[in-house]
């Protein structure tokens, strides 16, 4: 296929014809989160101009102090995804349960989103991000609830991200390759420029919150330990590059290769980032989850969610271990020493 210039919509038709897997909405539930994200990157754009910066007064039900602009891209998403009649609910960071959105026979997906990833970067001009993952819902009588979306990771129909920075990039997988499409103005599209993404084999970057580092387990503190060493074989010591928005230190992570962590601290001792919407939807070009979790952690499990009170907002029981490159083989500290 010829990737010159094609468009996200294009490319969702092609990839719809082209699958056998992939579902026939595919094309129109893209087109309704491109849309909100266009909306949305203009809104960040000009929020400082027309006071939508800063915090709302409230917290969302994970804790997080509630930004107008977290407000304006849940509800901008939602709108969005309800125009297509084909979602029975989303569930979002910013809302307590699973939001019914239609009810017809078409309404067959739930949408999990986190509308504005990294939003502490919305008061400094710094980028943040949407992340998305789509799911069918489940057994006749049970759409749009909670039940749908508590399957692994790869049940997933599609899922991808925004990252608004200096240009609005759109990433996604259906489970045939990961594709980047940048905003192009002129055209009002985004349009493919990063095709088939694949990161490098070798990454030198990793990512991490190092105010946590005698909060953790010493296994990890061991890891970190490891990466700073000096060692050019294994090109250690890796370059620390934290935005505080994930989406934004996970796009590096899948264009140049790195490790992404958030391991748990006092403060969330089940890990900060939630299972659903902000692990799940990471795509990696061997449309598997990208999150390699590194079991470096006691007592973790699996990311397959088990139901309990407000599932929607489980976070990750593991260290998640982005190696986002598919295709490489990460400098870790060998299996047996991150058990022992
Ligand atoms: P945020 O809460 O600002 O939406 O939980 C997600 C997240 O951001 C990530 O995007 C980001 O990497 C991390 O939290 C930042 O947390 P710290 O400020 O604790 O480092």
């Amino acid at each position: 296929m010829s990737t010159t210039g094609i468009t996200l919509h294009q490319h969702s038709l092609e990839q719809q014809q082209q699958n056998a897997h992939v579902v026939e909405e595919l094309p129109e539930l893209l087109a309704a989160l491109s849309r909100a994200a266009r909306t949305l990157a203009r809104e960040i754009r000009r929020a400082a101009l027309v006071g939508q910066l800063g915090l709302v007064g409230g917290s969302n039900p994970t804790g997080d102090a509630q930004k107008k602009l977290d407000i304006l891209g849940n509800t901008t998403l939602m709108e969005a995804l309800a125009e297509t009649g084909l979602v029975a609910a989303v569930v979002s960071e910013e809302l307590p349960e699973a939001m019914p959105v239609s009810s017809g026979s078409a309404a067959r997906y739930v949408v999990c989103l986190d509308p504005l990833d990294g939003s502490s970067n919305t008061d400094i001009n710094g980028p943040v991000g949407t992340i998305f993952g789509i799911r069918r819902c489940g057994a006749a009588g049970q759409s749009g609830t909670a039940a749908d979306v508590l399957g692994s990771g790869s049940e997933q129909v599609a899922s991808g991200y925004v990252m608004y920075g200096p240009g609005t990039v759109f990433v996604y997988t259906c489970g045939a390759g990961v594709n980047g499409f940048t905003w192009d103005d002129e055209r009002g599209e985004f349009v493919l420029t990063h095709p088939d993404i694949r990161g490098p084999r070798q990454g030198h970057y990793d990512s991490a919150n190092l105010g946590h580092y005698h909060e953790w387990h010493p296994h990890i503190q061991r890891f970190i330990d490891y990466l700073t060493q000096h060692d050019p074989l294994t090109h250690r010591p890796y370059s620390l590059h934290y935005t505080g928005a994930l989406v934004a230190d996970v796009h590096r992570s899948l264009l140049e290769g790195e490790l992404y962590f958030y391991p748990a601290d006092a403060e969330h001792q089940q890990g900060k980032l939630r299972l659903l919407y902000e692990c799940a939807p990471w795509p990696s070009s061997s449309s598997r989850r990208v999150a390699a979790s590194a079991q470096a952690r006691r007592g973790c499990s699996r990311s397959r969610l088990k139901p309990c009170t407000n599932a929607c907002h489980r976070s990750s029981a593991a260290l998640k271990m982005w190696r986002c490159m598919s295709h490489s083989r990460p400098t870790v500290v060998p299996h047996e020493e991150a058990h022992t």
